[in-house]
């Protein structure tokens, strides 16, 4: 009986911890830029098409069981990065997934089918334990006039590809700066995480005004883990999280270094550029 009882007690604590429940929804629309309508395809907390990308904390440990809803007419197949198989969510219906956050990282989800990439659908899992302060830059690019074009099945030409649709978590500056998740902020002396994330097709060279970053992990193999800079590139498919302990307070943009990348709608400043606002 003296045994008894912490094993009793040990027992319910397993059974009661760590569960997060989720719900994204697979949504389609269209966002408006040079008076023309763009299509995107997008994960969203609801079952109305929001250019805001939504995506799935967990804590270090926990299990999340996530319902992915698709309100599409087309059925999707996701992947869920070298995690497990493809997931169906075909058209109208639910999928229930469960994923363990064994390790602290960003796990990517996203469309099997590049037609649809193409049009955006993409979002990620971020595993932090729970007192750290994480940020997330899931940055796109897209060319209007082919999103306008995209059919099941159509594939990427990087050939013809000219870009003029740059966003960062769907939305493009200034309202970069409406976003908690994106919006970094924080106090001088703080550990700030930043996770970049590269849903789109070309190369993205992130450069940092104002402070130097580590680059702390990537789920590719790249040979700069580890290293301390300002500007870095981030590569189709990659995630990289930096680290950020501020020096000074002030405001200071963070942009891709292709100048291409920070208009909206052709005007300059717009595009891919997120704001660190630190205090003092
Ligand atoms: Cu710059």
């Amino acid at each position: 009986m003296r045994l008894m009882l912490p094993l009793l007690l040990c027992f319910t604590a397993l059974l009661s911890w760590g569960k997060v429940q989720d719900t994204l929804y697979i949504n389609t629309g269209v966002v408006e830029d040079k008076k023309r309508p763009v299509p995107f395809k997008l994960f969203n907390t609801t079952p109305t098409f929001d250019s805001l990308d939504a995506f799935v904390q967990l804590p270090l440990g926990d299990t999340l069981e996530l319902v992915l809803i698709n309100t599409d007419t087309t059925d999707h197949d996701l992947v869920l990065a070298s995690v497990m198989a493809p997931i169906a969510v075909a058209s109208g219906q639910s999928t229930t997934i469960s994923f363990v956050g064994r390790e602290k990282g960003v796990f990517r989800l996203f469309s099997a089918e590049e037609s649809w990439r193409m049009l955006g659908l993409a979002t990620a899992i971020l595993v932090a334990a729970p007192q750290e302060k994480h940020f997330i830059w899931h940055l796109r690019d897209a060319e209007g006039a082919l999103n306008r074009q995209v059919q099941p099945g159509t594939s990427f030409d990087p050939t013809t590809y000219l870009p003029d649709y740059f966003s960062i978590n769907a939305l493009r500056f200034p309202r970069t700066t409406t976003d908690s998740l994106g919006y970094v902020t924080g106090q001088v002396g703080d550990t700030l995480y930043i996770n970049i994330i590269n849903a789109g097709f070309m190369d993205h060279s992130i450069h940092f005004h104002g402070y130097h970053v580590i680059l702390e992990a990537s789920n590719y193999n790249n040979p700069q883990i580890g290293w301390d800079k300002d500007t870095f590139p981030v590569l189709p498919g990659e995630w990289i999280r930096v680290r950020l302990v501020p020096h000074q307070p002030g405001k200071f943009p963070v942009h891709d270094h292709n100048l291409v990348a920070v208009t909206s709608g052709g005007n300059y400043p717009g595009g891919m550029i997120a704001i660190l606002d630190i205090a003092p």
